[in-house]
């Protein structure tokens, strides 16, 4: 199949792009940098080295035997994504190419507008190239499960049965971000949920859950073709960075009580998620839009600090758990139990082995230890949901 990455030079990326080609899939992929400038603009860079993109391409070739059509740009350029669906002509596209950042997108009100702009307006460019241009195609869009919130329910794939005052009807399950940056996830699911009712496009809108790891194994032994690893406060996820912070001995960073829960998977599982999803796309009968939940499993991030310490002290490291004020204004304390079922009746074999995960992601990041260590300060949060920018100290 021929599948079209935005955002192909990012964390999940750059890894999808070498797992679809070792499925036999024909990629091409667009990006605009902007992954490399944020991490930049906050004072860090990726733990594990990534290459420049013509040398990524090149290791690529070598390593699939395939040209990878690539070419840079914004998606908030309409002549741009015009010309690339009009050269590629994919049969698919797993679009991956918006600022993925919650903290980013708090950082002050340029930052929420920029995050907005971009994510919003590329997802609409995107929707209506392929109207206009590939009405065939199937889009896989990156969603996140924080788009459903914290509620005191069960969270269903996208839509649930309600009854009110003697009606019934099978209605989207209520949205309730807690950031700029999931609310213009939100927004994307509402724009594309109406491009697909009145154009009868095809998507698989997917909530995905907190991806950590450093790699699948058999694929990345050239190291041109590495993902990055982020551990700075807006681009590193909670895991990644607290396996950052055990290899330096910096304390693993508890966000208030740490009872907040979340779903969450490792990268390969990322990708195995998202290859059943564009092979699969919906059939003739089948609802057009549909939602997958995608994570493995649910853990509060006392639990996860946990793991990646034992984890790590079986290496030899003795890392310290520590509660820091809660930067974020997030519920701490909170029911949460979302379905999981339409991915796993694809095939979807979770990995069920975060330990043996988190080893390989120390060991490899012990090798670049170093580079961590030079900017150690972005470790600690300073983004603010108050805005105020007051860094947070230590409750215990
Ligand atoms: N947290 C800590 N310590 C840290 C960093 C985070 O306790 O050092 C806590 C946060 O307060 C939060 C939880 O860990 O309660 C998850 O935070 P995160 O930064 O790992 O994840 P989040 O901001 O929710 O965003 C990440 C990805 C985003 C994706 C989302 C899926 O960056 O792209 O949409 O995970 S989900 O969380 O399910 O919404």
């Amino acid at each position: 199949m021929r599948i079209l990455i935005p955002g192909i030079d990012g964390y999940l990326g750059w890894a999808l792009a070498q797992y679809l080609a070792e499925r036999g899939h024909q990629v091409g992929g667009v990006d605009a940098g902007f992954r490399r400038q944020w991490v930049q603009e906050m004072g860090s860079r990726s733990a594990i080295p990534i290459a420049e993109m013509p040398a990524r391409l090149a290791a690529f070739e070598e390593r699939w035997g395939q040209r990878l059509f690539y070419q840079q740009g914004d998606l908030t350029d309409w002549d741009f994504i015009q010309r690339i669906f009009k050269e590629f002509r994919p049969e698919a596209i797993i679009h991956l190419g918006q600022c993925p950042s919650a903290p980013y997108s708090m950082i002050d009100r340029q930052h929420a507008v920029w995050v907005q702009t971009n994510n919003i307006m590329g997802n609409l460019n995107m929707l209506y190239a392929m109207h206009e241009l590939a009405p065939e195609a199937h889009l896989v869009k990156l969603g996140t499960m924080g788009e459903y919130g914290t509620p005191a329910m069960d969270i269903p794939e996208g839509f649930f049965e309600v009854e009110f005052r003697g009606k019934k009807d099978r209605l989207p399950f209520p949205r309730q971000a807690g950031s700029w940056y999931h609310q213009s996830k939100v927004h994307d699911s509402n724009n594309t949920m109406l491009a697909c009712k009145i154009w009868g496009l095809r998507v698989t809108d997917i909530m995905q859950g907190v991806v950590y790891g450093t790699r699948v194994d058999g694929l990345e032994s050239d190291e041109r073709l590495f993902t990055r690893l982020d551990f700075d406060e807006a681009f590193g996820t909670a895991i990644n960075r607290f396996a950052c912070q055990a290899v330096i001995a910096a304390p693993l960073t508890l966000y208030g009580s740490g009872h907040q829960k979340r779903g969450f998977l490792p990268l390969r599982d990322s990708l195995q998620c998202l290859a059943l999803a564009v092979e699969n796309p919906p059939l003739e009968g089948e609802d057009n839009y549909r939602v997958f939940n995608m994570f493995e499993e649910v853990y509060n991030v006392v639990e996860l600090a946990g793991k990646v310490a034992s984890a790590a002290a079986g290496l030899g490291l003795n890392p310290q758990v520590r509660h820091i004020e809660n930067p974020r204004l997030e519920m701490e304390e909170h029911y949460y139990r979302p379905d999981r079922q339409h991915l796993l009746d694809l095939g979807y074999q979770p990995t069920h082995d975060m330990e043996a995960e988190l080893r390989l992601m120390l060991t490899d990041l012990l090798r670049y230890s170093g580079r961590i260590e030079e900017v150690k300060e972005v470790l600690l949060p300073r983004i603010r949901w108050d805005g105020s920018r007051r860094q947070s100290t230590y409750l215990d």
